[in-house]
């Protein structure tokens, strides 16, 4: 069995939060968890189709995400959330809308060079050029949580490495 918790995964575009969000959720499912990806590719389509990536925006972005996974939380689902979340600010509020005991909030470390170095969607490029605006860590920040449960290095850990420390952190906090 398993109580309901939020998996708050942030860190740069390209750090490695969704490919690990859902090795853990993989993971998971073989210990009979019932689990729930909210990434950009499910949210920023529909929910928050309307927002951009201004600070405000993304505020926005951030809140709207924590509403909607504290509701899957309440209904006893593993969520694990994918989003940069730059700002300390809205990753606080969502711990205090959840609750701490609920939220385990995981930095997904990866120096900004190997981001830019592997570059999947072109992102990186473009903003150099000056072709996207506001682009986090180029031309907009990223605030490093002060006090996330765990930080992984996902340019020195292999994903399985990666998986193990997270699920074993979930272990230790009585989650799954
Ligand atoms: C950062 C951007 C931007 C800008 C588009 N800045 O690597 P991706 O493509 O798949 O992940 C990034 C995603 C970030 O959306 P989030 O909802 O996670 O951001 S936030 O938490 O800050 O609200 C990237 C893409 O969207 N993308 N423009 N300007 N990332």
């Amino acid at each position: 069995g398993h109580k309901g918790a939020l998996v708050w995964f942030t860190g740069l575009s390209g750090s490695g939060k969704s490919t690990l969000a859902h090795a853990v959720e993989e993971r998971l499912h073989q210990e009979n968890c019932r689990t729930f990806v909210l990434d950009g590719d499910n949210v920023r389509h529909g929910l928050c189709a309307d927002l951009g990536f201004s600070d405000e925006a993304r505020s926005e972005n951030i809140r709207r995400v924590g509403e909607a996974a504290k509701l899957f939380v309440e209904a006893g689902i593993v969520v694990l959330t994918a989003f940069i979340s730059p700002f300390e600010d809205d990753r606080d509020r969502v711990r205090n809308l959840v609750g701490a005991g609920d939220f385990i909030e995981i930095y997904c470390q990866c120096p900004l060079e190997v981001c830019e170095e592997r570059d999947v969607k072109g992102l990186y490029k473009r903003a150099r050029a000056g072709e996207i605006a506001h682009f986090t860590g180029i031309s907009s920040p990223y605030e490093p949580p002060r006090s996330s449960c765990l930080v992984v290095e996902t340019s020195v850990l292999s994903l399985e490495e990666s998986v193990d420390v997270v699920v074993a952190l979930l272990q230790a906090r009585g989650i799954v």
